[in-house]
């Protein structure tokens, strides 16, 4: 569809911005109620699901999400928080629970391919189509600018969206995001989808959580960790399986295939960048050489590289922490988010 068509079937106060805000994903929202095994996840979510339906590459999608108030008075600010790749909506809780304490409406999806949404048989995935998907949910619910905060494979996601949306953002949080180098560049062989959906079948509960152990959290554990694996492994052996293994190979490749480490320049969104100088996630290192791998996943370095790459950036370090500082060290971390959003 032509951008004139489109813009031909705005209301009439539309201004160019508004405009633009209908390129995104067009549906409607369902408030349930919903099964408790929700599109191959019977995980229960801290607050009420909603669903989002949407005609996405010629058929009928569900992104589920929460919608949470405010538990103080109101700032008027909505956060919108983006999940990576081994996690869903919930394991924002902490973060949720700290910006609705500060006045914010919290919006956390989950995306298409993850969690309680649908995971489809056929689709294409790209960072730009979830980012479409997930600005049509927002315009869906009359959501204008938007603090966007991502995570991991989500704060890749939200580096996208910020180029793709930048008018629609007020602040930029990048959390530990994956691809602040582009892999492939660095030497990371190409893989086939094939390999990547084997490798996701070949997942258990003792793998998943040996690999967050040593690499979410720097080789320590703690009991309120395993939740999070056990929402995992239940997807992984859960009623959609074989969709959700593909899907789940399908976005390796699409992380390894859609590098945003050449954009960090194109940002214009004010940005806060945190990582923990002991994360060493890199897609690919696992099959990578030797000598490419020890290149790779040094965000200790490449927080402070890209952050200077992004014009309005600040940085935030945690030392001792690995991949997951608003799991390993709420109460630090939300305190520096909620210090700079008030900025
Ligand atoms: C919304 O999506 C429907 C298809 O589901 C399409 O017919 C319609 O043109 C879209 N509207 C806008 C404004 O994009
Ligand atoms: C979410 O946070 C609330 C409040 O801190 C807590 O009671 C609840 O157990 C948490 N839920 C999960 C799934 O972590
Ligand atoms: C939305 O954010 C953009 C970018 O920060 C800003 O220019 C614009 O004024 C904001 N719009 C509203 C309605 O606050
Ligand atoms: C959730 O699904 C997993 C995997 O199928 C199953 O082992 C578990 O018992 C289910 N939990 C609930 C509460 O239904
Ligand atoms: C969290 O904050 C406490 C109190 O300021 C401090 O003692 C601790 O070292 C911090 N932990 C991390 C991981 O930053
Ligand atoms: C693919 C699939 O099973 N999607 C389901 C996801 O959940 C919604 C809400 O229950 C269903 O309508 C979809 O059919």
């Amino acid at each position: 569809m032509k951008f004139s068509t489109l813009a031909s079937g705005l209301v009439s106060a539309a201004s160019l911005a508004a405009a633009q805000l209908q390129l995104a994903a067009n549906g409607t929202i369902s408030k349930g109620p919903f099964p408790a095994d929700l599109n191959g996840s019977n995980f229960t979510y801290p607050w009420p699901v909603n669903v989002f339906s949407f005609q996405s590459q010629q058929q009928q999608l569900q992104m589920a999400f929460m919608d949470v108030k405010p538990t103080c008075a109101p700032n008027g600010q909505t956060a919108v928080v983006l999940h990576g790749k081994n996690f869903c909506g919930p394991t924002w809780n902490d973060t949720i629970v700290a910006l609705a304490g500060a006045g914010y409406r919290v919006i956390a999806p989950d995306q298409v391919g993850w969690c309680k949404s649908s995971k489809p048989d056929n689709y294409q995935f790209s960072l730009n189509q979830l980012a479409f998907n997930t600005r049509g949910l927002l315009n869906t619910l009359g959501i204008g600018n938007i603090t966007l905060i991502g995570h991991s494979v989500g704060g890749m996601l939200s580096t996208r969206f910020a180029l793709q949306y930048p008018q629609t953002i007020d602040r930029l949080v990048l959390v530990d995001p994956v691809g602040l180098e582009d892999y492939v560049e660095k030497g990371v062989p190409y893989v086939s989808i094939d390999y990547d959906i084997a490798a996701e079948a070949a997942q258990t509960f003792d793998a998943i959580k040996a690999y967050e152990q040593a690499i979410y959290y720097v080789g320590q554990w703690q009991d309120s960790y395993t939740v999070w694996v056990t929402m995992l492994t239940n997807i992984y052996y859960g009623s959609r399986r074989a969709q959700f293994i593909k899907n789940q190979g399908q976005i390796v490749d699409m992380v390894l295939t859609s590098p945003v480490a050449h954009y960090f320049g194109d940002i214009v969104s004010k940005t806060l960048l945190i990582v923990g100088d002991e994360d060493h996630v890199a897609i690919g290192s696992n099959w990578a050489s030797p000598e490419v791998a020890a290149t790779l996943g040094h965000f200790n370095v490449l927080g402070p590289q890209v952050c200077g790459e992004i014009p309005d950036c600040t940085l935030y370090q945690f030392p001792t922490l690995g991949h997951a500082p608003q799991i390993s060290a709420p109460s630090n971390f939300t305190k520096v988010v909620l210090d700079w959003l008030k900025e």
